[in-house]
């Protein structure tokens, strides 16, 4: 297959393309260092050092295995250079990261609220509009979220739901309660998939993941030069991989509020089998198909303790703080999201583990010197009011 990978220089995209590369599909990748930039200007940085850039990855990807992946710098907002991509490689699959990905970032101030959603939202348009005129045969694996939908206190379907109102049913998407202005960019993008699949008869798969964790995949392990970035700041580390580092470095482990908040949760190992299937079989003509994407679900205090009897196991005295809930979100709550459907495409899912945690432990212990405690605790609030914009401000402020 010719796969397109939007956000091939991600945390997600990078071990994405080495995986289909492997595999012997014909991988193109787009990036505009977007997320290198915004680490830039914050003074944070990944945990784990990675190449300086695509052509220093795409170099030594071809040098230890022989094959060819090829790469396009810029940004999918500029019609310009989506066109020429999709003219000039001509996807059968095209596999959508190339989004800010961060709740906080976009909660920040109303500079980088803006820049998310026009970020994301333009980007998916110009990739739709591309698809529609230059590869309409072709399929989008297109990466939403979990946080998409909140946490109603009704049970989560994939996508979709029947409903019957006032004695007439239909099956419409499910209702959206999105957790921050970052999630709200990825339901506008729903809608707007929908939208093309049913009016063009695009196909699309959009794919609502969980919190992914882990650093390594069989592919960046060949190489230092192919590692993959490891964020834990307060901006752009998600949970589990924060816990794992806050209790390496010494620092307590800061669940948020109450700690009662229960998600979805997976390891990178799953996210490029998901994606994988995904695009091996892909939805029809004209089908908007939704997946849940994660394998299991626990309560932010359920992590905190399971990091620390892994911690506990190499002795390792790690601590639990609470501390005061940045976010508007329920702390308390029930959860119940349906997610069998990548499963009953062949997902094995890897469980969470003390031994996975105690692995991710030695990979961090490497590089523990890296990294910058001042950007540990959570600095962004969800209530904040309009903030002068920092004078460093580059990328939306
Ligand atoms: P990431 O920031 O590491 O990867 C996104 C990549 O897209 C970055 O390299 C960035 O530079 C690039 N990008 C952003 N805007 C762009 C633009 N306009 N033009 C070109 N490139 C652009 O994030 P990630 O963690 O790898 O996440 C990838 C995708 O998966 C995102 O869409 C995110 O919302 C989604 N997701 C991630 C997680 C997670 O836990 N990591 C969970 C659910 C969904
Ligand atoms: N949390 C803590 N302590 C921390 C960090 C986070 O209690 O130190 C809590 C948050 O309050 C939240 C939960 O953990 O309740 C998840 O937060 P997170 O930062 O791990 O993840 P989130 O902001 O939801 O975003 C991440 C990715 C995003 C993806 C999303 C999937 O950055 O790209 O869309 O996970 S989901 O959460 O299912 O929406």
């Amino acid at each position: 297959m010719r796969i397109l990978i939007l956000g091939g220089d991600g945390y997600l995209g990078w071990p994405t393309a080495m995986y289909f590369s492997i595999r012997g599909h014909d991988v193109h990748v787009v990036d505009n260092y977007l997320r290198r930039k915004m680490h830039m200007e914050a003074g944070t940085g990944t945990l784990v050092p990675i190449a300086a850039g695509l052509a220093e990855r795409i170099r030594a990807w071809h040098e230890i295995t022989g094959k060819t992946i090829t790469a396009s710098e810029g940004d999918l907002t500029d019609w310009t250079l989506v066109e020429r991509v999709f003219q000039e490689f001509s996807p059968d699959t095209v596999i959508h990261y190339g989004e800010v990905p961060s709740a906080p970032y976009s909660m920040m101030d109303r500079g980088r609220c803006v820049f998310t959603q026009h970020n994301n939202v333009t980007s998916t348009l110009n990739v739709l509009w591309a698809m529609h005129g230059y590869a309409p045969d072709a399929h989008l694996v297109k990466l939403g979220t979990m946080g998409e939908y909140g946490t109603p206190n009704i049970d989560i379907e994939e996508g979709w739901i029947e409903i019957t109102h006032n004695g007439r049913s239909d099956r419409m998407l499910y209702p959206k309660m999105p957790a921050s202005f970052y999630h709200c960019s990825k339901v506008h993008d729903s809608t707007n998939i929908e939208f093309a699949c049913r009016s063009w008869g695009i196909r699309a798969t959009d794919l609502n993941q969980g919190v992914v964790y882990g650093i390594e995949t069989k592919e960046t392990r060949l190489d230092p030069r192919l590692a993959t970035r490891f964020d834990y700041d307060d901006v752009h580390g998600t949970a589990l991989n924060r816990f794992c580092v806050q209790a390496v470095i010494g620092h307590p482990l800061t669940p948020y509020g109450k700690g009662g908040q229960t998600r979805g949760f997976l390891n990178i190992l799953d996210t490029l089998r998901c994606v994988e299937l995904a695009s091996l079989k892909p939805a029809s003509p004209g089908e908007f198909r939704v997946f849940n994407q994660f394998t299991e679900q626990f309560s932010i205090n359920e992590l905190a303790e399971l990091v620390c009897r892994a911690a506990a196991e190499v002795g390792i005295q790690a601590q639990i703080h609470h501390v005061d809930n940045p976010r508007v979100e329920k702390e308390e709550h029930y959860y119940n999201a349906r997610h069998t459907k990548l499963i009953g495409l062949g997902l094995e899912p890897h469980p969470l583990s003390e031994t996975l945690v105690e692995h991710m432990f030695e990979a961090i212990q490497r590089y523990r010197g890296r990294v910058v405690t001042e950007h540990i605790l959570p600095s962004t609030t969800w209530r904040g009011g309009l903030q002068p914009a920092p004078a460093t401000a580059g990328v939306g402020g």
